[in-house]
């Protein structure tokens, strides 16, 4: 059977988790940070960071490359080249805030002054405030993977109270309207 390695706190293994809702598969929760699940992980993926799957002894990481492969396999469309960007847009946002939240829990502060910090809030800002108005024009009306994606980084970004997103009405109306769903409740990393 297909194994999903990751937690159930990242974004970008929920992502896969919701997408795959329909389809059998075992997920598997590491702690990737030290011990035995860290050895692991860096035996099959040096790149140390999940999603990774396992597919009849085919490894797979990386949640876009894994998303490719899974498109391929299950014969599912493959995204447009607009559906592209908004996804690379995502990711992008998405990789940002994973570093911010780790240089918080590092104990390093956010200097506004400090080069880093400046480019790391600029783009923060402008991807979200672009989302916000792709959403606010119909872009992400479904429930495919790049609506998935999307969620996911929301509804990260509030648990883990990282940006603040009381002036980006649409992207809030957005989780608000599929955070009842059943794969949604049944990933939710507030456990
Ligand atoms: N580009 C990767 C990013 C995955 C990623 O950053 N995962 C985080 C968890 S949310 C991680 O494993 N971080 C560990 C680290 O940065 O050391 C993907 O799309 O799978």
């Amino acid at each position: 059977m297909l194994k999903i390695y990751g937690s159930t706190t990242s974004p970008f293994v929920r992502r896969l988790r919701i997408w795959l809702a329909n389809v059998e598969h075992e997920f598997i929760n590491l702690q990737i940070f030290s011990g035995p699940d860290r050895e692991f992980l860096a035996s099959l993926n040096p790149t140390l960071k999940i999603p990774m799957i396992d597919d009849e002894g085919q490894i797979i990481y990386d949640s876009r490359v894994i998303f490719r492969y899974l498109t391929g396999k299950l014969g599912y469309s493959v995204p447009d080249w607009r559906q592209e960007n908004l996804l690379t847009l995502i990711d992008s946002v998405n990789d940002t805030l994973v570093q911010a939240l780790i240089m918080k829990r590092s104990g390093i502060e956010a200097d506004p002054d400090k080069l880093i910090f400046k480019l790391q809030n600029d783009r923060i800002e402008t991807i979200l405030n672009h989302l916000n108005e792709k959403v606010e024009q119909g872009e992400f009306g479904g429930w495919g993977y790049p609506e998935v994606c999307l969620y996911c980084l929301i509804d990260w970004v509030e648990f883990r109270e990282l940006h603040d997103l009381s002036q980006m009405q649409s992207l809030l109306a957005f989780q608000a309207r599929h955070q009842n769903k059943i794969e949604v409740t049944a990933t939710n990393p507030r456990g």
